[in-house]
């Protein structure tokens, strides 16, 4: 836990955005996975982590803005209750350790917010992405269910965002661990991926490694040699010579930070020409995009940027055909880099993406683009000091959208089918790092992970 001043502090300045009314903020609960008393493993909800930093289930906090009063809302275990849990800290007690002075039963909460509602005060919610949560704000504040997600406060999901947004050292050091977690993952991954290996053999290493330090993933790694399937979660195939892996995973620090990396890695330790061609391209877009991040620059210019440098790569290879810009211009990069460059990232890999994608990474002026490709683009308002963005540009070759594509001959004027079609086959190339926004430009976080062909080369064929 960070210390007591960290929680305070969030907690003042959050008083201070929202001005008036009172603040309801939900703990997670235990989730079940198939029957009551067999769960998915705990997840504090992040913003709950984020301003009152306790990582156990069962709690709920509120924060009266117009006294400055706040109070935690939990219930201690019972005698009979340690048998099954052991000693747990009272809850009078973990709320000090964080600042707050008022613990009180979870029964009292619907009690004080019932109050609050009676005398036309506001009560300040955040939309809520667990179903348990939709229906019990939905009932105690007397709304439709299907309305509650629209009844959310503006105003704290925008104060939420403007602070989780800016990292400060202390988060950044966590970042750093799950990166440091990312880099054993990775690591191991490329040693392990030989002929006659399964894909699942890889997964499961990558996840003891974060069990034997104590931490979790971030999310689902996918680690495929069909590397064009986006998010594939799939770990069933046996790798053989000659294809590629995409590993995209990340580690939780202990306080709960994300790390997501990707690496592509030569099955048996070298990649063959037609594979190195490719992953220089999708390379050296990512470089250009990292050097291109500055405060103040729009995430989306660095999108285009990224987007010209693929195509102006597979221009010389005779993919494409014509000017690169102009090309970006017609979406034709959207042929082999169907999503967007990167997202935020924080307590979650997609940083408060349940807050609304378009709080977090668009502003009034600044409108996501309806396009494809460009629709997935979850970042493209102007970073600043202390954002943490990911940069993961990719090539894909996905057989069904170039025979939709070539069907319709659509961009044909930049696009060469009949060249595109010897890579059908081809499978996917991601690289993908974690950028710290900072006053002289971007940084990569982590201890830096075999990215060269050079250096992936190396690892794979040990
Ligand atoms: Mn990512």
């Amino acid at each position: 836990m960070f210390p007591t001043e960290t929680y305070t502090a969030r907690r003042r300045r959050l008083r201070k955005q929202v001005a008036s009314g009172v603040i309801l903020l939900l703990g997670n609960d235990p989730s079940p996975v198939n029957y009551p008393d067999n769960c998915y493993p705990f997840r504090q909800d992040s913003t709950f982590l984020y301003f009152f930093g306790l990582d156990k289930s069962g709690l709920a906090a509120v924060i009266d803005v117009d006294e400055g009063t706040e109070c935690l809302f939990g219930d201690d275990v019972t005698v009979d209750d340690v048998i099954w849990t052991g000693p747990q800290t009272p809850l009078r007690e973990e709320a000090r350790r964080v600042g707050v002075t008022q613990a009180a039963p979870s029964r009292d909460l619907a009690f004080v917010l019932e109050r609050v509602s009676k005398r036309d005060r506001a009560i300040h919610f955040l939309p809520p992405y667990r179903p348990d949560h939709l229906l019990w704000i939905a009932e105690l504040l007397g709304f439709p269910p299907e309305a509650v997600s629209e009844l959310a406060s503006e105003t704290l999901i925008r104060a939420v965002v403007a602070q989780r947004s800016v990292k400060s050292c202390e988060e950044i050091e966590q970042i750093e661990l799950a990166l440091s977690v990312s880099y054993q993952m990775q690591a191991a991954a490329m040693k392990m991926a030989k002929p006659g290996v399964v894909e699942r053999e890889v997964a499961g290493a990558m996840a003891g490694i974060a069990m034997a330090l104590g931490v979790r993933f971030a999310f689902e790694p996918i680690f495929s040699i069909h590397g064009e399937t986006l998010h594939n979660p799939f770990h069933n195939n046996v790798m053989k010579a000659g294809d590629i892996a995409v590993n995209d995973s990340g580690a939780e620090s202990p306080m709960r930070y994300a790390s997501d990396i990707t690496r592509t890695i030569p099955v048996g330790g070298r990649f063959t020409q037609r594979q190195r061609e490719i992953y220089s391209i999708v390379f050296d877009a990512q470089e250009s995009a990292i050097v291109a991040i500055r405060p103040g620059v729009e995430f989306r210019d660095i999108h285009r940027l990224a987007c010209v440098r693929l195509v102006a790569g597979l221009k010389e290879l005779g993919l494409t055909k014509g000017d690169p810009e102009e090309a970006v211009e017609a979406g034709a990069h959207t042929l082999f880099f169907q999503c967007g460059l990167g997202h935020m990232m924080g307590l979650d890999v997609h940083d408060m993406e349940g807050l609304g994608e378009d709080y977090v990474g668009y502003t009034e002026a600044i409108r996501r683009n309806p396009a494809f490709g460009w629709s997935s683009l979850r970042l493209g308002k102007a970073v600043e000091p202390g954002h943490v963005v990911t940069v993961e540009p990719g090539i894909y070759f996905i057989p069904t959208l170039i025979d939709r594509w070539k069907a319709e001959q659509k961009c044909d004027t930049f696009i060469d089918y009949a060249k595109v079609e010897t890579y059908r086959d081809f499978g996917g190339v991601r690289i993908e790092d974690d950028v710290l926004v900072m006053d002289t430009g971007g940084r990569v976080l982590g201890p830096p992970i075999p990215k060269t062909i050079a250096a992936v080369e190396t690892l794979a064929s040990a």
